[in-house]
């Protein structure tokens, strides 16, 4: 691919401003689109970087239903949540938009009046699902029903979560409202569809031929198989109340779908940054297009929003969609709803001051070719190893030596050695090929590249070993330290993509004015005789015990999250009140309790009865220790037929309650009541 563009219009997917963001989103979206824009503007290139939430469709209209309060509600809360997360992890859009406004309304209107006029569209009826009572067409999700595949209950109209069928609301058995909870009816209802089949040789042409090569296999792949499965006219209208409305007579009540007027919300989001010259960055070939996303959205960005791009006919194509897979957490599949996640600003609660060593460690370990895991452990492991005791540790050794041996000051370099000349060689090398890694979308071998150069700095402190030589000769630990330094100052410039206010503390230790990264490499970055600030460290080790109340802090949602899942037992057969009277049921109160020995369960309780103190054996043994139970009064039913239990004669039955996971509560009056107390 020619890199002879002029200039960047780098996107970022528009988060759905219906929840939080967690480490899913920061890992495969805004990190690597991050890195690359930071790298862009570094390198002295002119880059616009765009974002904004994403405030239509269903995903919020139901978040506003369950929550009890407006869709503009729901979309001004998230909205600021999700623009302040960014901006504390760094993420550096030059506008953080909202498809809500005025522009994006105006803008996403015309692209689609345009289209309508030059006859893009084909109109045409259908029935759709209608809910009486509420009055209103019903969204795919809005429906829920039977599986005709594994008879969930409770699947949706696009898709049964149980066994991952996509559906089609009309597919359900018994369908019902989530509205009103009544049977939805088919009415006929108007609509637009972009015809994405006349496209398909065209998209075959551009994509399937055109990008095999410089598309990341992942993203070609699917966009392949889409094309090789045919493409079919797209709806894109919906009936529904809340988005940018149909602007055609007779559309009342419809609007844009969503995924019609999102991916223009890059367009309007760049017309609010820049009202003048916003046109060059989407419409001039010299500017290369490209959009950082998730792997659920590579059909939109790939062929549908091309296929609305190429219909208009104004605008230029994305030259690049470099989509990552996904991040699991603890092996297991990140989810909103299931509260699986790392949220972002909650992250910053517990871990403050400390963006960069997340940034780290999902650059690290970013899913960019498979879908990879985000751990605790890992997450220690990299700050402590990587961070803290190879970057940090380098960087401070060679300020420290330099306060000590000469004042802070840079040293004169003087005669080198081969090593040292290959050392600087080295480090003249670094800055391309960090980059080309960054221009490729590489971002994880580009930071393992940037982890080579503070290895090689550690290498070359450790080798030349300049706190022996000080006794001996001190124009030599001159010369190392000169070179040591000249490593930290490129060090401050590679990192900032990655690093970015790591890099800014570390600049205001050598006390420089950030550098473009074509003055990184140097071997005079810092002039001798430059006075460094106090030298101070740059990461801080994280404990054990702080990783350990994260991980506890997962398993306490692993467990609310069983507890919430686990059904009911249909009730049994009804007895008449005779059987239940011949059961004996008494309060009584434990005196005495001992493991039974050799068994993993079983207590031997004495319990005072009113009538006798009686022995009962009772599997309770992993749910209390024996001597918290001596004095609780507790539920017996006295007259069960005694039995042998492990050579113990067990004369009646303790009454518990079991929870979801197996752990036993016990059945106790609700005040102290006489040993004896008939249960009826
Ligand atoms: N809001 C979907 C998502 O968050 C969607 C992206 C829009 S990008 C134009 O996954
Ligand atoms: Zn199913």
């Amino acid at each position: 691919m020619p890199s002879d563009f002029q200039r960047y219009t780098v996107t970022a997917a528009l988060p759905y401003a219906n929840g939080p963001v967690h480490i899913g989103h920061l890992a495969g979206v805004y990190l690597p689109a991050d890195i690359y824009v930071r790298y862009l503007r570094s390198a002295g290139r002119d880059v616009k970087f765009i974002c904004g939430s994403d405030e239509h469709g269903v995903p919020i209209t139901i978040r506003a239903q369950k929550e009890g309060v407006t869709p503009q509600q729901v979309v001004d809360k998230y909205h600021a949540l999700i623009r302040d997360s960014f901006l504390d992890f760094g993420v550096s859009f030059d506008i953080y938009s909202r498809t809500s406004s005025a522009t994006h309304r105006e803008v996403s209107s015309e692209f689609f009046l345009k289209l309508y006029q030059e006859g893009k569209f084909i109109e045409q009826t259908s029935q759709q699902y209608y809910d009486e009572q509420a009055d209103q067409f019903l969204a795919d999700r809005y429906i829920v029903g039977t599986c005709p595949n594994c008879g969930n209950e409770n699947a949706y109209g696009d898709q049964c979560e149980r066994c991952g069928t996509s559906l089609s609301p009309t597919e359900l058995i018994n369908p019902r409202s989530m509205l009103s909870g009544n049977n939805p009816v088919l009415r006929e209802t108007k609509h637009w569809y972009l015809p994405l089949d006349q496209y398909e040789p065209w998209l075959r042409e551009w994509i399937v031929e055109g990008h095999k090569n410089d598309w990341k296999a992942n993203v070609y792949g699917q966009c392949k198989s889409w094309i090789d499965q045919g493409l079919h006219p797209r709806a894109v209208t919906r009936d529904l109340d809340w988005g940018v409305p149909v602007p055609v007579a007779g559309a009342e009540g419809k609007v844009l779908y969503v995924w019609f007027d999102a991916p223009i919300g890059y367009i309007s989001a760049t017309k609010d940054l820049l009202p003048d010259t916003w046109e060059t960055y989407w419409k001039d070939s010299g500017s290369k297009l490209v959009h950082f996303i998730g792997k659920d959205n590579i059909v939109f960005h790939c062929i549908i929003f091309p296929a609305m791009l190429r219909a208009h006919g104004d605008y230029i194509l994305p030259d690049n969609v470099p989509a990552n897979e996904f991040l699991n957490l603890e092996g297991d599949k990140i989810s909103t709803s299931r509260n699986w996640a790392v949220w972002l600003h909650e992250y910053l609660q517990d871990f403050p001051g400390q963006a960069d060593v997340l940034r780290y460690v999902l650059c690290a370990n970013a899913p960019e070719n498979k879908d990879n895991d985000f751990t605790w452990k890992d997450f220690q492991a990299r700050n402590n190893n990587e961070l803290l005791a190879t970057l940090g540790n380098f960087v401070n050794r060679a300020v420290v030596l330099t306060h000590k041996y000469f004042g802070g000051q840079i040293p004169a370099r003087n005669e080198l050695t081969e090593f040292d000349r290959d050392v600087l060689q080295q480090l003249a090398d670094f800055p391309a090929r960090i980059g080309h890694l960054i221009e490729n979308y590489r971002f994880r071998d580009a930071l393992n590249e940037l982890m080579n150069l503070a290895r090689l700095g550690n290498k070359y402190l450790a080798d030349t070993e300049p706190w022996k030589l000080i006794k001996t000769d001190e124009p030599r630990v001159a010369t190392i330290l000169n070179i040591a330094l000249q490593i930290t100052a490129s060090l401050t410039t590679l990192m900032e993509p990655f690093l970015p206010n790591t890099a800014l503390r570390l600049a205001g230790m050598l006390d420089t004015e950030k550098t473009p990264w074509t003055a990184a490499g140097h071997a005079d970055a810092l002039p001798v005789g430059h006075q460094l600030k106090e030298a101070f460290l740059l990461f801080e080790k994280i404990e054990d015990a702080t990783v350990e109340a994260q991980v506890q802090k997962l398993l306490d949602t692993k467990k609310a999250n069983e507890l919430a899942n686990t059904t009911t037992a249909p009730a049994k057969e009804n007895v008449s009140f005779e059987e239940f009277s011949r059961m004996d049921l008494r309060v009584g109160t434990i005196t005495a309790a001992e493991k039974v020995a050799k068994t993993k369960k079983l207590l031997k309780l004495t319990v005072d009865t009113g009538l006798d103190q009686r022995t009962i054996v009772s599997g309770i043994a992993e749910s209390f220790i024996p001597e918290a139970l001596v004095g609780q009064q507790v539920l017996v039913l006295l007259n069960l037929a005694p039995r042998e239990i492990k050579g113990i004669q067990s004369q009646g039955m303790l009454l518990l309650a079991e929870n979801a996971d197996g752990s036993l509560a016990l059945m106790q009056p609700g005040q102290q009541v006489k040993p004896g107390s008939g249960v009826m």
